[in-house]
């Protein structure tokens, strides 16, 4: 059995590590104790600090009484093994679940690397086709979840899903990507959720500027 008072995470900047952001939330929502180290990310030296957490190189890590477990989708999977209602309870929904968190772990590339998580951003400037194309994508899927559950998340409940399309969500707020009524109310729920507050608060406080993401206008 897990000391779960032990639990430590590993992540990236808090305004722009999106991998980051997932795991935590399902942390919090999972109430297990944990404390938090930021490794701040694209300064001299920080891939060496990455590797010498775990071979994948990257945050986020979960710490496990000194075992460390890389990767966003795997520390959530262990936080629903720990505790239950992370993923829905009814069979079909839950497949369904993970299939969708899945997407968001495998796919979107086009919106994430076109549209960077950077919570502090607004802008209205003119984005890529195939970004375009990736959003206009996942509101379908988002209206389609919604359509067939009571909301206000995609699987009534808050679960893993909602946690990995949140850093998505922002995304549509930065950019002022094109979204659908519906789907605008999902994201507003999302983005004033009290913990994804907190994450964002944090980002609000850090100093560590990334030009190329950060600059006022596309
Ligand atoms: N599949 C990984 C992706 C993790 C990832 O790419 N994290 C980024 C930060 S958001 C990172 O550590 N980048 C390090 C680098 O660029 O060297 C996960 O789900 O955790």
């Amino acid at each position: 059995m897990y000391n779960m008072s032990a639990l430590k995470l590993y992540i990236g900047n808090y305004n722009y590590s999106s991998w980051s952001l997932r795991p935590w939330l399902v942390l919090k929502k999972s109430e297990l104790p944990f404390t938090v180290e930021v490794i701040d990310l694209d300064i001299p030296g920080y891939k060496d600090k990455l590797l010498a957490l775990t071979d994948a190189g990257t945050v986020p890590v979960l710490e496990v009484n000194g075992e460390r477990l890389p990767d966003s989708l795997a520390i959530s999977e262990f936080c629903a093994k720990a505790v239950p209602n992370l993923w829905p309870k009814d069979a079909a929904a839950r497949a369904e679940c993970k299939r969708v968190v899945k997407l968001m772990h495998e796919g979107f590339a086009d919106l994430r690397n076109e549209a960077p998580m950077n919570l502090r951003r607004r802008t209205s400037g003119k984005m890529p086709k195939a970004c375009l194309k990736d959003a206009q994508d996942m509101v379908t899927l988002w209206d389609e979840l919604l359509s067939q559950h009571n909301g206000p998340y995609l699987f009534d409940d808050w679960t893993i899903a909602d946690a990995f399309y949140t850093p998505a969500a922002t995304r549509f707020a930065s950019y002022d990507l094109p979204r659908s009524a519906r789907s605008d109310t999902y994201i507003s729920e999302l983005m004033s959720d009290p913990d994804y507050l907190m994450w964002e608060a944090q980002a609000f406080t850090e100093t560590h500027i990334l030009p190329e993401t950060d600059c006022v206008n596309l």
